[in-house]
């Protein structure tokens, strides 16, 4: 049978691209979709799409383990998927009675790199009805600074909510950040952006992508980005390059801080009858204090009168206080990190630093997109916010071409937050050494969990629900995360494939691969057009044995973990219809259409400018209502007020007796062809790219002998790990580029696989060390490691065996 022409989107990284299906004889071919907002290509992944789900190696039945963990063969048994469900409910529920639902860890796969967006939200919601505070989703490592970094700068997330308005754009930043390979739809609107004469400025240790393309390349020593940001911030602000209405009117920035204590001066200092939660100004023109109530969000004097520079003494009723405005400060705090003194750490000439600043003001309006560059940095929180800071003086926040929060088509939440009480919220793991960081907004990070499970500290975690997500090979540490999984009571894992994190579990449940079951996507978020749209994805080929889809084991664990009224009634229909019903839309329309349903949704910019329920302009949701160039949230929390710049705690200028022995940086970046540590056994993807590789340059290289396609051996403090060399003179010769996740074989081609653990192995987090990480949100270092690297004279059979 076949049928042709189905509309349907790749669900299998962020991308999410617009496709059209031809099905015959089990199998499927997608084409890119140009009519679609996000379909104007598909990479090889998606036009392997077919051959994923249809490999040797996928799981077709629930399995349980026969033999202890730890024991060379797990013994996998075969069991009834009643016989599964019913034991891991009964497990789960005791492990909770004895020990609180806490106890109880979820994870899953990261939306970016899998058809798990189907279900995530049902997922957490299953854990908030279980009573969890703890899910392990790669927040610390992914999410953290596009979406909840800046919520201490813009109150929200930008630019993971804000995203950039490539259409519109006449400058694009992209900082750490290479869609060509990580998200093709960005890729080809920036390309058309550029076409139209947008101009880009990348941010990047490699010229990776578009940077090719673009009007300035800035060659980052890696981890050093906000030495960058606020050298550019420094040179704006003394060059007048940045939007003074937007600034003053909506930043902290004329909001007067006490010298004596780094506080922001309140209404109340200046007379105990005045209100406690008004800050104050100065107002310049009349050389006096003028209070600002947050709420308003407006001043009793014109904006323009407010100052931004200078130091007053102010008379409060306990005497004259000394005080600057914040811009004052943030001025002199970048200043300091002037061009010169930032080519010094960054490596970036500081001509060039001051030609991006140049372009930023010149050519806006401008948008911008960070991502795993400065995700996976033990400064990550800080380098966002000054990348958070540099951007608010451009004032094209949510202003058309800038980061715009589009219109999302209305729906009914479901991740089930509110299901959750403040008592169990407060077990957060990590949420006492990290109260700003991940767990306050509910997710932990992979240390975290596995000292929980290890030291059992600050409580002991006992079991792990997993939907995907191969933790031991995405953390760093993996040693030490094999041996946290090892320890815990019971594990739950549901997957399409093995990997050496579900090889601990104690029950595998088989889930369906991307095109054997529906997927709804509410929203393709990259332009207003592509954030109207709804689409069921239809299944095009049936599920494999007996595989379930994701969603449809969460509704089935809810009922038997007898949570099935937080579930509508065990029925998924249901709970899509309870989702859809503010939208209008229904599951009929999008089971009978499967291109889906367009609404006439409008961008409405600058919301912030807004009048809200009580009349006032809304601002932004921070404690001083404006964007947060100085917070005090931070001052109160021991960490710095203002954007800094902090040396990443593993590079050679961090620990001088690591240099000698180790003189080159560490980094690393994706693979076009695989997603994370996924597809390394789908022959017409690893023929493109068979092994493991290391970026270095020819000069690096030939000083160690090293020849272009060599196996190298990568030597961090950890241990060594292989790859095979890759010359890359637009490297900075003390840099090296690797890439993670290689274990998994290709029997199609006869390619091996490598140990993720032990010698021999090529998983770069063997060596890669989850601390010391971000302060604020436990962010790892993965990307700013010192090591060296040397030829490797002898491989072992499984490096030879294609050489
Ligand atoms: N093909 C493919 N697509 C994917 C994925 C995949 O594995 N494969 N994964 C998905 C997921 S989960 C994610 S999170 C996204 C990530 O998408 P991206 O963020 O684009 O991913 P990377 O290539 O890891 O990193 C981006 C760039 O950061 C650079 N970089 C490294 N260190 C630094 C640094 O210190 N500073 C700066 N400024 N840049 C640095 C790298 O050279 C790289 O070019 O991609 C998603 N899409
Ligand atoms: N050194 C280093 N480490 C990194 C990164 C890096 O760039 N460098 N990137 C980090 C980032 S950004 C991320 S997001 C993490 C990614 O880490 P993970 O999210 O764990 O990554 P994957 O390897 O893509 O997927 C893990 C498992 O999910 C399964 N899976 C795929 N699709 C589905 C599905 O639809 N349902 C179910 N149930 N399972 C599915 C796959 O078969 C695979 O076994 O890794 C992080 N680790
Ligand atoms: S970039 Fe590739 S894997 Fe990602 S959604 Fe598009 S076609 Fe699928
Ligand atoms: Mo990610």
């Amino acid at each position: 049978m076949a049928t042709s022409d189905i509309a349907t989107f790749c669900p299998l990284c962020v991308s999410r691209c617009g496709a059209r299906a031809d099905v015959s004889n089990g199998q499927f071919t997608l084409r890119p979709d140009p009519g679609h907002p996000t379909g104007r290509a598909l990479c090889i992944k998606g036009k392997s799409a077919s051959d994923i789900g249809s490999h040797d190696d996928r799981l077709l039945y629930p399995m349980r383990r026969t033999a202890p963990k730890g024991a060379s063969d797990p013994g996998w048994e075969r069991i009834s998927w009643d016989e599964a469900l019913d034991t891991a409910a009964e497990r789960l529920l005791a492990i909770a009675d004895e020990s609180g639902a806490e106890s109880v860890v979820f994870s899953a796969v990261s939306p970016s790199t899998s058809a798990i967006v189907d279900s995530l939200d049902w997922i957490d919601r299953l854990r908030h009805a279980f009573g969890t505070p703890n899910m392990c989703v790669y927040m610390e490592l992914c999410g953290w600074g596009r979406y909840l970094a800046s919520i201490y700068t813009y109150g929200d997330a930008v630019p993971g909510k804000y995203m950039p308005d490539l259409e519109r754009a006449e400058c694009i930043l992209f900082w750490g950040y290479n869609p060509s390979v990580s998200r093709l739809a960005h890729a080809t609107a920036t390309a058309a952006a550029l076409r139209r004469g947008a101009k880009l400025i990348v941010v990047d240790p490699r010229r990776a992508g578009l940077a090719s393309k673009a009007a300035h390349w800035l060659r980052v020593r890696p981890g050093t980005d906000a030495a960058l940001a606020l050298a550019m911030t420094g040179v704006m602000i003394d060059r007048g390059w940045f939007d003074e209405a937007f600034v003053r009117r909506w930043t902290n920035a004329p909001l007067l801080i006490r010298s004596d204590n780094g506080r922001f001066l309140r209404a109340s200092d200046l007379s105990s009858s005045e209100a406690g939660d008004h800050f104050v100004a100065w107002d310049g023109t009349a050389g006096q204090p003028v209070a600002l109530d947050p709420r308003a969000n407006d001043a009793s004097v014109p904006h323009d009168q407010l100052a931004l520079f200078g130091t007053f003494d102010v008379p409060t009723h306990l005497g004259t206080v000394p005080c600057r405005p914040a811009f004052d400060l943030v001025a002199e705090h970048c200043r300091a990190m002037s061009p010169t003194v930032a080519e010094a750490i960054t490596t970036v000439p500081a001509a060039q630093i001051e030609a991006a600043a140049r372009t930023l003001w010149e050519s806006r309006p401008v948008a911008y997109y960070t991502w795993s560059g400065l995700e996976m940095q033990d400064g990550a929180t800080q380098i966002i916010r000054a990348i958070n800071q540099l951007y608010a003086l451009t004032g094209c926040i949510d202003a058309p071409g800038g980061n715009v929060l589009f219109e999302p088509v209305p729906t009914n939440p479901v991740s089930g937050v509110e299901l959750l009480d403040d008592e169990q919220r407060a077990r957060a793991l990590g949420l006492d050494e990290r109260p700003l960081g991940p767990a306050r907004f509910g997710f932990i990070t992979g240390e975290d969990f596995y000292t929980a499970a290890l030291d059992a500290r600050p409580y002991r975690a006992r079991a792990l629900v997993g939907f995907g997500a191969n933790l031991l090979m995405a953390h760093g540490d993996s040693a030490r995360g094999r041996a946290a999984l090892r320890s815990l009571d019971f594990q739950l894992s549901v997957d399409l494939f093995m990997n050496p994190t579900i090889e601990q579990a104690d029950i595998v449940l088989p889930a369906t691969a991307a095109f054997e079951a529906e997927g709804l996507k509410v929203g393709f978020e990259i332009s207003q057009e592509a954030q109207s749209l709804v689409q069921l994805r239809h299944p095009l080929v049936p599920p494999r044995g007996e595989a379930r889809p994701d969603i449809q084991i969460v509704f089935d664990l809810a009922s038997r973990l007898g949570l099935a009224d937080r579930f509508f009634g065990g029925d998924v229909d249901a709970g899509y219809r309870h989702l859809l019903e503010p939208s209008g839309i229904t599951l009929e329309q999008l089971r009978a259409d499967p291109a889906g349903v367009r609404l006439p949704l409008e961008t409405r910019h600058r919301k912030y400018a807004e009048p809200n329920g009580s009349g006032v302009p809304a601002g932004f949701p921070t404690p001083t209502g404006r964007v947060e160039l100085y917070s005090e949230t931070f001052l109160e929390h021991g960490e710095p007020p203002l954007a800094t710049f902090v040396e990443p705690a593993t590079s050679q200028r961090s620990r001088p007796d690591l240099a000698d022995e180790f003189p080159l940086v560490l980094t690393c970046a994706k693979s076009l062809h695989f997603c994370e540590t996924q597809h390394r056994g789908i022959g017409t993807l690893r023929s493109r790219a068979p092994d493991p590789e290391l970026e270095l340059h020819p000069d690096t290289a030939a000083a160690r002998g090293v020849g272009p396609r060599d196996w190298v051996e990568i030597a961090t403090p950890m241990g060594a790990v292989r790859a095979r060399a890759v010359l890359n003179s637009n490297l900075d010769p003390s840099v090296v580029v690797g890439q993670h996740g290689w274990y998994e074989p290709c029997e199609e081609l006869d390619l091996p696989g490598h140990p993720p653990f032990g010698p021999g192995s090529a998983n770069l987090n063997l060596v890669l060390s989850q601390t010391p990480s971000d302060p604020i949100s436990g962010s790892s270092p993965l990307r700013a490691q010192v090591c060296e690297v040397q030829r490797l004279a002898e491989v072992g059979d499984v490096a030879v065996a294609h050489s």
